[in-house]
C-alpha cells in the first residue's frame, strides 16, 4: 500500500519533470517562487541547479510566505512556466487562474480545490503520505527533477529535510528513497560519529554550546558551562575538535554519550565539499542562518554551488545567528518563562531575539530550561503585530495538547491567523490582543488536557 502511494507520488514528479523539460527545451526562462527558510532555499536550489545543468535559465524569488496578492502579481509577468516550491498547495484556487503552465512542489496541507490541467501538483498529502516527516519541500522539488538523472541533487533535498527537522534519528518514507539516491550518487557517506557542529571551524567549547540537535543538557546554549565541562575532563577546549588527539576524542565521546546517547549517531557527510558544509546538518544551519538574517540571495547562491567568498559570507551569517542564540539562551537562563496555569510564555521586543524565539522555545524545552509540563509560547513584536511560535513535548501531545489547533482557533478569534503541527505551531496576532490571546490559549490548552483526561 505504502509503496503504491509512493509510486503514484513519484509518477506525479515525473509528470512535473516532463513539463519542466519541455520549457527548458523551448528556451523559456523559468520562474521559481520559493520559501525563504532552509527547506525553501534548498528547494529552489534543487530546481534551479537542474535547470542550469540542462542549459536552461531561471528567475527566482524567495519570500517569507505566499499571499494571494503575490500570485495576482504574477499575472503581469511574462513567463511560460511558474514553479512554486515549499508553498502553493494551499492556494490552488488562485494558482489555477494563472493561465500558464505551473508546477507546485510543496509538502504543506493542500486546499480542497482540484488543480486544473495546466497545473502539476506534487504534494505527499495528495497520496496520503505525511508531509510533516516523510517529505520536505525540497524533497517534493527533487521528485520533479529526479527523472533527469539528478541523484547528486538528492543531497540538497536532504539538506532541506534537515532544515524542516524531518530527521528524527533516521529518515522515513519518501525521504528514505531520496537518501538512497543521495548515497547512490557516490557523493554522500553516512557513518556513526559525534554529532557536534562545526568540528573544523570552531574551538571545541563553542562546538558544544552551538550543538542544538541532538541537545546536550547543560552545554547547549551555554559557552561558559561548555568550557568548564572540557576543562574538568582535561580536554583542550580552545582548539577545534578535528585537531584533538585521538585519546582526547575518546574521553570526550564517553562523557557526551552520558549526557545524550544520540550524540553519537549517523553523520551525513560529503567529503568533497568545503569543510563548513561537509556535514549536511551544518549545510542546513548555514542556509537557515542566511534566511533568518534576510540574506536569502546569499543562501541561494550556496545552494546552487557558489563557494569561496560567498561561502565565507554565509559562514559570517551563521556566526551572527549563533551569537544571537547564545544571547537568547542567556536571557532565558536569567529570566525564565512567565508561567500561567497551563502554558508559559516568552515575550521580547529585542530585534536580535525576534527571529529566534521559536528555536529558543523548542531547544529550551529539550534541554530542561522550561517546565516540561507546560507548552512554551514565544511572542515577538513586529510593529503592530505579534508573531507567535509555540512548542511543546511529545509527552504533552500524548496528553492531548495540539498547538496547531489551539493557535489556529485562538488567533482567528483576534483576527489573526495561525496553525501548524500538534508539537510546533505558529500564528500572527494584532499587538493589542496580546494579553487576551495568552489567556485564551491558556484556557484552550486546559480544555485539551481535560478532554483527554475524560476520554
Ligand atoms: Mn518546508
Amino acid at each position: 500500500m505504502t509503496q503504491d502511494k509512493q509510486h503514484s507520488l513519484l509518477n506525479r514528479g515525473e509528470d512535473a519533470c516532463n513539463v519542466l523539460k519541455k520549457h527548458i527545451d523551448n528556451k523559456d526562462i523559468i520562474r521559481i517562487i520559493s520559501h525563504n527558510d532552509a527547506d525553501g532555499i534548498s528547494a529552489a536550489g534543487v530546481i534551479a541547479k537542474a535547470i542550469k545543468e540542462e542549459d536552461g535559465q531561471f528567475h527566482v524569488s524567495l519570500i517569507p510566505r505566499l499571499k494571494i496578492d503575490t500570485i495576482k502579481e504574477l499575472h503581469n509577468e511574462q513567463y511560460e512556466l511558474f514553479v512554486f516550491c515549499d508553498m502553493g498547495s494551499a492556494y490552488i484556487d488562485e494558482i489555477n487562474r494563472l493561465k500558464k503552465d505551473v508546477i507546485v512542489a510543496d509538502h504543506h496541507q493542500p486546499s480542497k480545490t482540484k488543480e486544473e490541467e495546466h497545473v502539476t501538483h506534487v504534494n505527499p498529502h495528495l497520496f496520503e503520505i505525511d508531509g510533516s516527516k516523510d517529505l520536505s519541500g525540497s524533497g517534493s522539488s527533487y521528485l520533479c527533477v529526479k527523472p533527469m538523472n539528478k541523484k547528486h541533487l538528492a543531497i540538497l533535498a536532504l539538506v532541506g529535510a534537515f532544515g524542516d527537522m524531518q530527521y528524527n534519528n533516521g529518515f522515513t518514507g519518501v525521504n528514505e528513497i531520496i537518501l538512497k539516491d543521495a548515497i547512490n550518487s557516490g557523493k554522500l557517506e553516512v557513518f556513526k560519529h559525534l554529532k557536534i557542529v562545526s568540528k573544523d571551524q570552531e574551538p571545541l567549547f563553542k562546538s558544544l554550546a552551538y550543538t542544538l540537535n541532538p541537545p546536550l543538557t547543560g552545554l547547549t546554549g551555554d559557552l561558559e558551562a561548555s568550557q568548564e565541562f572540557l576543562e574538568k575532563m582535561g580536554v583542550s577546549y580552545g582548539i577545534k575538535f578535528n585537531d584533538l588527539e585521538d585519546e582526547e576524542k575518546d574521553i570526550l565521546k564517553d562523557e557526551l554519550v552520558k549526557i545524550n546517547p544520540e550524540i553519537c549517531s549517523d553523520l551525513f557527510y560529503v567529503a568533497q565539499e568545503s569543510p563548513a558544509i561537509r556535514s549536511l546538518e551544518d549545510f542546513s544551519s548555514i542556509l537557515d542562518a542566511c534566511g533568518k538574517n534576510k540574506k536569502t540571495g546569499l543562501g541561494f547562491s550556496i545552494a546552487i554551488g557558489e563557494r569561496g567568498n560567498a561561502l565565507d559570507a554565509a559562514i559570517t551569517q551563521l556566526n551572527t545567528y549563533r551569537s544571537h542564540l547564545m544571547k537568547g539562551f542567556q536571557w532565558i537562563r536569567r529570566e525564565g518563562a512567565v508561567e500561567k496555569e497551563d502554558i508559559q510564555y516568552l515575550y521580547s521586543e529585542d530585534n536580535k531575539l525576534k527571529t529566534i524565539i521559536g528555536t529558543l522555545a523548542g531547544v529550551g524545552l529539550s534541554i530542561d530550561l522550561f517546565n516540561p509540563k507546560k507548552p512554551v509560547i514565544g511572542l515577538s513584536r513586529f510593529q503592530k503585530d505579534i508573531k507567535i511560535s509555540g512548542r511543546t513535548t511529545r509527552e504533552m501531545v500524548k496528553k492531548g495538547v495540539d498547538l496547531g489547533k489551539a493557535l489556529d482557533a485562538t488567533s482567528r478569534s483576534f483576527g489573526g491567523q495561525g496553525g501548524g503541527h500538534d508539537i510546533a505551531a505558529g500564528a500572527m496576532i494584532p499587538y493589542d490582543s496580546k494579553d487576551n490571546f495568552l489567556n485564551l490559549v491558556d484556557d484552550m490548552i486546559k480544555d485539551q488536557l481535560n478532554k483527554n483526561n475524560r476520554s
